[in-house]
């Protein structure tokens, strides 16, 4: 089964989780999702209880093993943006979902890497052509 690396923001700011949630949801019939707890409600910055070294080294073994990325990039994180520039690095396929709406412009260092498929996305709804394409 293909394992699908999820990548959202946690100590960027929470404000989207409940998106998340329903990416993943989504992201389940394409394959395995190895980051199932980024969406989660109980996941706040407040933390959990691995120390950040333990984190790091799950979730880039977790990066290294996937074989597609997706990252929802709307609200700025430096852990999404380091993982899309590890998973570029390594070759895989990166897909990053931004919400131009948000007013945020996105990074340069996202926007104009030609290691990443940016897609420009307002609702759930516009996802599903958008992974068929991507995962096909
Ligand atoms: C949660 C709240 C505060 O600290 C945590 C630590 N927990 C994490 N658990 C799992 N993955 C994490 C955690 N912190 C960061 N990540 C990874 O970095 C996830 O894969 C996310 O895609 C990304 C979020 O980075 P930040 O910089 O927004 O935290």
């Amino acid at each position: 089964m293909r394992k699908i690396y999820f990548a959202g923001s946690i100590r960027g700011g929470r404000e989207d989780q409940a998106l998340y949630i329903a990416i993943v949801e989504m992201l389940r019939e394409f394959g395995e999702v190895l980051t199932e707890h980024v969406s989660g409600a109980d996941l706040t910055v407040a933390g959990e209880s691995m120390n950040d070294t333990d984190i790091h080294n799950r979730d880039l073994h977790w990066l290294r093993a996937s074989d597609r990325v997706v990252a929802e990039v709307t609200t700025p994180s430096l852990g999404v943006g380091y993982e899309i520039g590890r998973a570029v690095e390594w070759g895989k396929p990166v897909l990053c979902l931004y919400r131009g709406s948000s007013g945020r412009a996105l990074s340069a260092m996202i926007a104009g890497s030609d290691g990443a498929i940016i897609k420009n996305y307002e609702t759930v709804d516009e996802l599903s052509l958008i992974f068929v394409d991507f995962f096909s």
